[in-house]
Formats: structure tokens, sequence, C-alpha cells
């Protein structure tokens, strides 16, 4: 509950908690904008809940705590006096189910998740046989072959294991790399969905970072480390990187298959990559909008002034501005005012 102490599993409200996730992932499977805004709206609800020190016991207290509306108070209200949801049954419609299924798999989505039910595919069986002239893309294949796997969080002191085979490496090619783990490591999180490493490197001797990220991975793959590539970086040469694959323990028996990404940047970026990569998702929302509100802009490239925004798509930018801070994660969190926070504790 506390985010202090990862650890602790169990809070006052688990019961209320574990109902509005299981809406909340009803509600992500689904195609609606609606639904992926709902989503959002219980994702903040359920981490507020997570902080709430004692049991909630009316509607009234649970509208009271910031993050709570008044459609979630309603729910919070209905658990406590009949201790099940029955919106939950409402939305867990065959449909939603089997499409939750199918975005398991590695490089699906909601859209291609109804498009494969549509083409009357119902179980992974089906895909894997290619019902309804499903086909998959290679990393999809690869997704469904190891579904299992790649559906279950490691342990964190798998995911530092693997991370201390992969340093020494990188730094054997070169001892000037800055190697981090970054993701929901770095937040001390007591499982991790994948492995995030930020690769960057200072070019105070000249020299940068660009090209090595091919080597590595050569490496990797050279001594079983990496086992499948999801995703090969664009322009291996350019200082802005990522890939996506499949690592394991060489030296276990039958170690599972683990999600890995690296990202290399360049190293003005840093801090701003840093922030981005610590995460989590929800801190780094709240982070740009706190930056958009004071005339900023914050990507995992910088913090920038000066950006102006096509009022018709907020993403298209018409003035590319200038950048304010990039180097590091203290000057970004000065100028935004926002007081520093150790990464385990950026949950919100
Ligand atoms: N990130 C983000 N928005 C996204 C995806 C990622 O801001 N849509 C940032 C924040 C994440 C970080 O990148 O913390 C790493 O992404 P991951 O998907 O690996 O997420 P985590 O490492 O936080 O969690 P997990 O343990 O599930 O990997
Ligand atoms: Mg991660
Ligand atoms: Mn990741």
């Amino acid at each position: 509950c506390d985010s202090k102490e990862a650890q602790v599993k169990d809070c006052p409200n688990q019961d209320i908690i574990d109902k509005l996730a299981e809406l909340m992932e009803l509600h992500k499977a689904k195609l609606g904008d609606e639904d992926h805004w709902r989503a959002f709206a219980y994702s903040k609800a359920i981490r507020a809940l997570r902080h709430y020190p004692k049991r909630i016991s009316t509607y009234e207290e649970a509208r009271k705590i910031k993050g709570v509306g008044d459609k979630t108070a309603r729910k919070i209200a209905e658990i406590l006096e009949t201790g099940d949801l029955r919106r939950i049954g409402y939305e867990k419609t065959e449909d939603v189910q089997i499409a939750q299924v199918f975005q398991g798999i590695y490089g699906v989505g909601r859209s291609i998740a109804y498009k494969w039910y549509s083409s009357g595919c119902r179980s992974l069986e089906d895909i894997r046989k290619g019902k309804g002239s499903v086909k998959l893309s290679p990393p999809q294949e690869i997704g469904l072959r190891f579904y299992d796997d790649i559906n279950d969080r490691m342990p964190r002191n798998e995911a530092r294991a693997i991370f201390e085979l992969i340093k020494p490496i990188a730094l054997s090619l070169d001892p000037k790399l800055s190697v981090d783990i970054m993701g929901s490591y770095r937040r001390r999180k007591a499982t991790c969905g994948d492995i995030d490493i930020l690769i960057t490197r200072s070019p105070e001797d000249g020299r940068t970072h660009a090209g090595i990220l091919p080597r590595l991975l050569r490496e990797l793959h050279a001594v079983g480390i990496l086992t499948e590539d999801l995703a090969l970086p664009e322009d291996p040469t350019d200082l802005e990187a990522i890939y996506r694959g499949l690592c394991r323990l060489p030296d276990v028996p039958n170690s599972k298959r683990r999600r890995i990404d690296f990202l290399t940047v360049p190293f003005t970026s840093r801090g701003a990559a840093l922030i981005y990569y610590t995460g989590d998702d929800i801190f780094n929302r709240a982070m740009r909008l706190k930056a958009n509100v004071m005339g900023y802009s914050l990507n995992q490239r910088g913090l920038f002034a000066g950006v102006i925004r096509d009022p018709r798509d907020r993403r298209v930018k018409m003035e590319a501005g200038h950048l304010v801070a990039s180097e590091t994660e203290e000057e970004i969190f000065k100028i935004l005012g926002v007081p520093w926070q150790e990464p385990h504790e950026r949950v919100r």
C-alpha cells in the first residue's frame, strides 16, 4: 500500500481495489475511447485507495478522497454494502474476455484483438492454427510462443541478476558507458514486468555511444542472454535508439523468457530520459501536465519552452520551442517547482 514499502501488499481496502482493478482491466481491453478514459479514472482512484490509511466505511468518506469521483465512490459504496460490483458482470462479456486474452500476445492491441474475434477466433489455439485466416507478424508469433512467460512478472532479484550479467559486457565494449536499470526496478517494485536499460555516454573525450547498441546485442545473443528480438533500432548508428526483445538467465536450466528493453539517449538528454524511463507512467503524465500548465513541454528529451501546439490536435507542434533543461533530473524538478522525489516515491 505504502509506496515507500513496495513489499507491502495488503491495504485496509484491498477488496475494493481488487474489484475496481478487475473493472479497470475490462475497460482497458475494450475498443471505445470512453472505456479508455474510464480505465484511467479507475487507475487514479486505485492509486488513491492504495495510499488511504484506513478502511473506508461510507460513500461520503470515499468521495472526499482526492482522485475518487462520484461514480467511483458509488461503486465503492456498492462493494461495501454487497461485497460485490455488478458492473463487472455487465462488462465481462465473452468478446471482452477473449479480447483480453489476445491482448496478452506481445504486439497485439485492442483493435487487432477485436478484429481476430470478428474473424471467428475464440482462443489462442485458434490463433495458432490461423483460423479465420489470421496472420501473425514475427514479433506476435514470438509473443504467442512465449505467452505465459511474457505475461508473468519477474521477481526483482531476477531482473537484478540479468542486469548484473549485462552491465559488465556493456562496459567491456566501452568502459565509459553509463548503464542504468530503469522502470519498475528503479522504483524498487517487488516484481518487474520487464527490464528497462538506459545507455548513454559522456562525450567529454570526443567519443559517443553511437553504434554500441548493435555490438552489445550481438554479444548478448552470443552468450545466450538475449534469445529473441522483437523490435530492432531503426538507425543503429543514431545516439537515440530503442531495442525490444526477450532474454533469460543463461545458466539456469529452464529459466523463463523475460521482456527486455534497451534505450540509448544523447548524454545531454540524460536527466529527461531518467525521469521518463523511471516513470511510472502516471507520474510522467502528472509531470507533463505540470509542465504544460507552466507553458513548458516535457518529454524524454528535455523540458522545452515556447512550444506552440496546434489547437485542433495538441499532438502536433507548430513551434518546436527551445530547450530549457535536460541534463539532470534535479534541474527539471526544480524548474517545474516539484519537490524532489526519489524513484520509489514516484507513483503519481
Ligand atoms: N512510459 C510512459 N508511458 C508509456 C510507457 C512507458 O511514461 N506509455 C515510461 C514510464 C515507465 C517506463 O517508461 O515507467 C518504462 O516502461 P515499462 O512499460 O517498462 O513500465 P514499468 O517498468 O514502469 O513497469 P513494468 O514493471 O510493468 O515494466
Ligand atoms: Mg519496465
Ligand atoms: Mn519496458
